[in-house]
Protein backbone atom coordinates (compact mmCIF):
# COMPACT_ATOMS: atom_id res chain seq x y z
CA UNK A 1 0.00 0.00 0.00
CA UNK A 2 1.86 3.23 -1.24
CA UNK A 3 1.24 6.32 -0.22
CA UNK A 4 -0.08 8.85 -2.91
CA UNK A 5 -0.32 12.27 -3.80
CA UNK A 6 -3.54 13.82 -5.52
CA UNK A 7 -3.84 17.42 -7.26
CA UNK A 8 -7.76 18.46 -6.05
CA UNK A 9 -8.56 22.33 -6.95
CA UNK A 10 -11.57 24.21 -6.33
CA UNK A 11 -12.68 25.37 -9.49
CA UNK A 12 -13.75 29.36 -9.96
CA UNK A 13 -17.26 28.27 -10.03
CA UNK A 14 -16.90 26.34 -6.72
CA UNK A 15 -15.07 29.74 -5.12
CA UNK A 16 -17.97 32.02 -6.65
CA UNK A 17 -20.78 30.02 -5.23
CA UNK A 18 -19.26 29.91 -1.90
CA UNK A 19 -18.46 25.92 -1.72
CA UNK A 20 -14.22 25.76 -0.25
CA UNK A 21 -15.05 24.96 3.09
CA UNK A 22 -17.93 22.21 2.19
CA UNK A 23 -15.15 20.91 -0.25
CA UNK A 24 -12.08 21.16 1.66
CA UNK A 25 -14.07 19.24 4.69
CA UNK A 26 -14.90 15.88 2.32
CA UNK A 27 -11.93 15.19 1.53
CA UNK A 28 -10.41 16.55 5.06
CA UNK A 29 -13.50 14.43 7.07
CA UNK A 30 -13.07 11.32 4.58
CA UNK A 31 -9.14 10.77 6.24
CA UNK A 32 -6.86 11.90 3.76
CA UNK A 33 -3.95 14.71 4.71
CA UNK A 34 -3.84 17.98 3.36
CA UNK A 35 -0.19 19.04 2.65
CA UNK A 36 -0.86 21.82 0.17
CA UNK A 37 -3.41 24.70 -0.14
CA UNK A 38 -3.50 28.00 -1.58
CA UNK A 39 -5.90 30.77 -3.51
CA UNK A 40 -4.62 31.21 -6.76
CA UNK A 41 -5.56 32.93 -10.04
CA UNK A 42 -4.29 30.61 -12.61
CA UNK A 43 -2.13 31.96 -15.77
CA UNK A 44 -3.16 30.80 -18.82
CA UNK A 45 -0.13 29.30 -19.46
CA UNK A 46 -0.44 26.96 -16.45
CA UNK A 47 -3.93 26.46 -17.49
CA UNK A 48 -2.85 25.12 -21.02
CA UNK A 49 -0.31 23.20 -19.44
CA UNK A 50 -2.05 21.21 -16.80
CA UNK A 51 -5.08 20.64 -19.75
CA UNK A 52 -2.16 19.88 -22.37
CA UNK A 53 -4.39 16.15 -22.98
CA UNK A 54 -7.35 17.92 -24.09
CA UNK A 55 -5.90 20.76 -26.56
CA UNK A 56 -7.74 19.20 -29.83
CA UNK A 57 -11.13 19.07 -27.90
CA UNK A 58 -14.38 21.68 -29.20
CA UNK A 59 -14.46 22.68 -25.45
CA UNK A 60 -10.55 23.44 -24.98
CA UNK A 61 -10.90 27.01 -25.48
CA UNK A 62 -13.68 27.68 -22.77
CA UNK A 63 -12.12 25.33 -20.57
CA UNK A 64 -9.22 27.63 -20.31
CA UNK A 65 -11.35 30.55 -20.43
CA UNK A 66 -13.50 29.37 -17.66
CA UNK A 67 -10.46 28.27 -15.17
CA UNK A 68 -8.32 31.08 -15.95
CA UNK A 69 -12.18 33.17 -15.14
CA UNK A 70 -10.92 33.55 -11.25
CA UNK A 71 -9.27 32.28 -8.37
CA UNK A 72 -9.15 28.81 -7.82
CA UNK A 73 -8.15 26.93 -4.57
CA UNK A 74 -4.94 24.43 -5.26
CA UNK A 75 -4.99 21.54 -2.76
CA UNK A 76 -2.68 18.55 -2.37
CA UNK A 77 -3.80 15.74 -0.12
CA UNK A 78 -1.98 12.46 0.40
CA UNK A 79 -2.52 9.07 1.48
CA UNK A 80 -3.06 5.36 0.72
CA UNK A 81 -5.50 5.09 -2.31
CA UNK A 82 -6.01 8.79 -2.38
CA UNK A 83 -6.39 9.52 -6.18
CA UNK A 84 -9.00 6.65 -6.97
CA UNK A 85 -10.97 7.69 -3.93
CA UNK A 86 -10.56 11.27 -4.01
CA UNK A 87 -12.15 10.63 -8.12
CA UNK A 88 -15.16 8.47 -5.84
CA UNK A 89 -15.82 11.68 -3.70
CA UNK A 90 -15.79 13.98 -6.77
CA UNK A 91 -18.07 11.88 -9.07
CA UNK A 92 -18.59 11.72 -12.68
CA UNK A 93 -17.60 14.48 -15.38
CA UNK A 94 -20.92 15.22 -16.22
CA UNK A 95 -22.31 16.22 -12.75
CA UNK A 96 -25.97 14.99 -13.69
CA UNK A 97 -24.40 11.84 -14.10
CA UNK A 98 -22.74 11.99 -10.94
CA UNK A 99 -24.01 9.76 -8.29
CA UNK A 100 -25.83 11.59 -4.97
CA UNK A 101 -23.12 11.71 -2.24
CA UNK A 102 -20.67 12.96 -4.93
CA UNK A 103 -19.41 16.62 -4.77
CA UNK A 104 -20.30 16.78 -8.74
CA UNK A 105 -23.65 14.60 -8.06
CA UNK A 106 -24.48 17.34 -4.74
CA UNK A 107 -23.43 20.46 -5.69
CA UNK A 108 -23.34 20.87 -9.63
CA UNK A 109 -25.31 20.43 -13.03
CA UNK A 110 -23.43 20.79 -15.83
CA UNK A 111 -19.82 19.70 -17.34
CA UNK A 112 -18.23 23.40 -17.86
CA UNK A 113 -18.92 24.17 -14.20
CA UNK A 114 -18.47 21.11 -12.50
CA UNK A 115 -16.50 22.74 -9.45
CA UNK A 116 -14.03 20.62 -8.56
CA UNK A 117 -10.85 18.73 -10.28
CA UNK A 118 -8.95 15.35 -9.35
CA UNK A 119 -6.13 13.99 -10.83
CA UNK A 120 -7.07 10.48 -12.51
CA UNK A 121 -3.88 8.61 -11.63
CA UNK A 122 -0.97 8.22 -9.03
CA UNK A 123 1.50 9.77 -11.69
CA UNK A 124 -0.69 12.62 -12.58
CA UNK A 125 -1.08 13.45 -8.67
CA UNK A 126 2.84 13.89 -8.94
CA UNK A 127 2.87 15.87 -12.24
CA UNK A 128 0.72 18.37 -11.17
CA UNK A 129 1.35 18.75 -7.79
CA UNK A 130 4.64 19.80 -9.45
CA UNK A 131 3.12 22.08 -11.74
CA UNK A 132 0.66 23.87 -9.05
CA UNK A 133 3.06 24.20 -6.01
CA UNK A 134 6.26 24.95 -5.65
CA UNK A 135 8.45 23.33 -3.01
CA UNK A 136 8.41 25.28 0.03
CA UNK A 137 4.61 25.05 0.02
CA UNK A 138 4.19 22.32 0.75
CA UNK A 139 4.30 20.45 4.02
CA UNK A 140 5.05 17.36 5.33
CA UNK A 141 3.45 16.58 8.91
CA UNK A 142 1.70 14.06 11.06
CA UNK A 143 -1.90 14.32 11.71
CA UNK A 144 -2.22 13.86 15.22
CA UNK A 145 -5.38 11.48 14.37
CA UNK A 146 -3.43 9.15 12.09
CA UNK A 147 -3.28 6.31 14.88
CA UNK A 148 -6.84 6.28 14.66
CA UNK A 149 -7.48 6.76 10.76
CA UNK A 150 -4.52 3.43 10.03
CA UNK A 151 -3.85 0.28 12.23
O1 LIG B 1 -11.11 14.51 -14.96
P1 LIG B 1 -12.43 15.23 -15.17
O2 LIG B 1 -12.39 16.66 -14.70
O3 LIG B 1 -13.60 14.49 -14.58
O4 LIG B 1 -12.72 15.26 -16.74
P2 LIG B 1 -11.71 15.39 -18.00
O5 LIG B 1 -12.19 14.43 -19.03
O6 LIG B 1 -10.29 15.26 -17.55
O7 LIG B 1 -11.99 16.87 -18.52
C1 LIG B 1 -11.44 17.97 -17.82
C2 LIG B 1 -12.49 19.05 -17.75
O8 LIG B 1 -12.85 19.48 -19.05
C3 LIG B 1 -13.81 18.63 -17.11
O9 LIG B 1 -13.76 18.64 -15.70
C4 LIG B 1 -14.74 19.67 -17.65
C5 LIG B 1 -14.20 19.92 -19.06
N1 LIG B 1 -14.97 19.16 -20.06
C6 LIG B 1 -15.94 19.82 -20.79
O10 LIG B 1 -16.13 21.03 -20.60
N2 LIG B 1 -16.69 19.13 -21.70
C7 LIG B 1 -16.49 17.82 -21.90
N3 LIG B 1 -17.23 17.17 -22.80
C8 LIG B 1 -15.51 17.13 -21.18
C9 LIG B 1 -14.76 17.83 -20.25
MG1 LIG C 1 -9.26 14.81 -15.86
Amino acid sequence: EQVEQTYIMVKPDGVQRGLVGEIISRFERKGFKLTGLKLFQCPKELAEEHYKDLKTKSFYPTLIDYITSGPVVCMVWEGVGVVASARKLIGSTNPLQAEPGTIRGDLAVQTGRNVVHGSDSPENGKRETALWFKEGELYEWTPAQAPWLME
